[in-house]
């Protein structure tokens, strides 16, 4: 299995987020993917940088006003004197307007985000960029004929939907190398989330879809960030109905629980018959995750890798979150080495 990997992510560093009322330092940094890629680089995974893909395909997923504005808000920024990282003080809650984007750069930083968790930085553009090309890198090297791929994406996608960022996420890593497998080929894709947080923007991005599947396991939104999706309720709407599945499990779950609802993801995939199958691979499922209530151990990372690799389908792995950082290259490599050894005993029948 190949690692797309590009040292831009880099880029996008010197954030601060609000955490329980406080202005810290982001969770979501550069070392991530630096201690992922060793981690990679020691398991001799071979590392290949992402193709010059062009802009234009981010509207595949991505309205065209939301990806201006993601590509100029840091210039608007300067423009104005300031420095430091972009946070929003003000969104259209209830009973506000939803409907006129203010001119402004705080309004329309309200506008484009729903937290106060999502910085954007000089380099947050160029690290983002980058980083849906490597997903999309990834999605062309299995629409080629690789039986997996994996994407070291940095910044996160999956809380970002059409037209709003959140959530560590600006650009929707996972749903581009979906649609880039829809458009080389792949008449069925399967999305499987299994970061600790709903992937609310992957789901909103394919909810009335049913030429895409999503599937989430996570933990519940009554107590856990995004806090307004991912409920079981959610099966999608239109010709996407029953296009959506929402696997919330309870704070403290361990791979025993955890393997249950794996199952039944695996089950629904597999009642879906894709043609291929994107992994939206968080591990802030960790136990030790700072900002996280699972308790998955190290071990249980190759667990996950087999169980993925058990569907048998050409398969494109995202990273997503993950804020343990002293283990976070271990339980990476973990899921990757399992499911390379896994996938390659057991040849799927094309
Ligand atoms: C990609 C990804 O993993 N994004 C996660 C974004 C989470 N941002 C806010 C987290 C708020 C955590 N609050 C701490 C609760 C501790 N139980
Ligand atoms: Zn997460």
């Amino acid at each position: 299995m190949r690692v797309v990997y590009s040292p831009l992510h880099a880029r996008h560093d010197g954030g601060v987020e609000l955490h329980r009322g406080a202005l810290l330092p982001s969770f979501e940094s550069p070392v991530r993917a630096q201690f992922i890629l060793e981690a990679l680089q020691r398991g001799g995974f071979t590392i290949v940088p992402p193709r010059d893909i062009p802009e234009t395909r981010l509207l595949s997923v991505h309205d065209a006003e939301f990806v201006e504005f993601l590509r100029g808000a840091y210039a608007r920024w300067t423009d104005r004197g300031r420095d430091g990282s972009m946070l929003p003080s003000g969104f259209p809650a209830r009973g506000l307007r939803q409907d006129h984007r203010p001119s402004g750069i705080h309004g329309s930083m309200g506008y484009y985000t729903f937290d106060a968790s999502t910085p954007i930085v000089a380099g947050t553009w160029v690290a983002a960029l980058a980083a849906a090309r490597c997903a999309m890198t990834a999605a062309a090297l299995v629409t080629e004929g690789d039986s997996a791929a994996y994407a070291l994406c940095r910044p996160p996608g999956h809380h970002a939907g059409r037209s709003f960022y959140g959530g560590y996420c600006y650009l929707n890593n996972a749903a581009l190398a979906a649609q880039y497998l829809r458009d080389h080929g792949c008449a069925r894709v399967a999305v499987l989330d299994v970061d600790y947080h709903h992937g609310n923007g992957t789901q909103e991005i394919f909810w009335e879809r049913d030429d895409v599947l999503f599937v989430s396991l996570h933990a519940t939104p009554e107590s856990e960030y995004p806090y307004f999706l991912g409920y079981a309720d959610e099966r999608g709407a239109g010709p996407g109905d029953g296009c959506t599945l929402n696997l919330p499990l309870p704070l403290g779950t361990g791979w025993q629980e955890y393997r249950a609802a794996l199952d039944v993801a695996l089950a629904a995939i597999g009642r879906f018959t894709p043609d291929a199958l994107v992994v939206s691979l968080g591990v802030d499922t960790f136990e030790a995750d700072p900002i996280s209530a699972f308790k998955l151990t190290v071990p249980d990372y190759a667990r996950l890798g087999a169980g993925l690799a058990a569907a048998g389908l050409p398969t494109v792995l995202v990273q997503e979150g993950g804020y343990a950082v002293a283990e976070i290259g271990d339980n990476v490599a973990g899921v990757l080495a399992a499911f390379a050894e896994r996938q390659t005993a057991t040849p799927r029948n094309t």
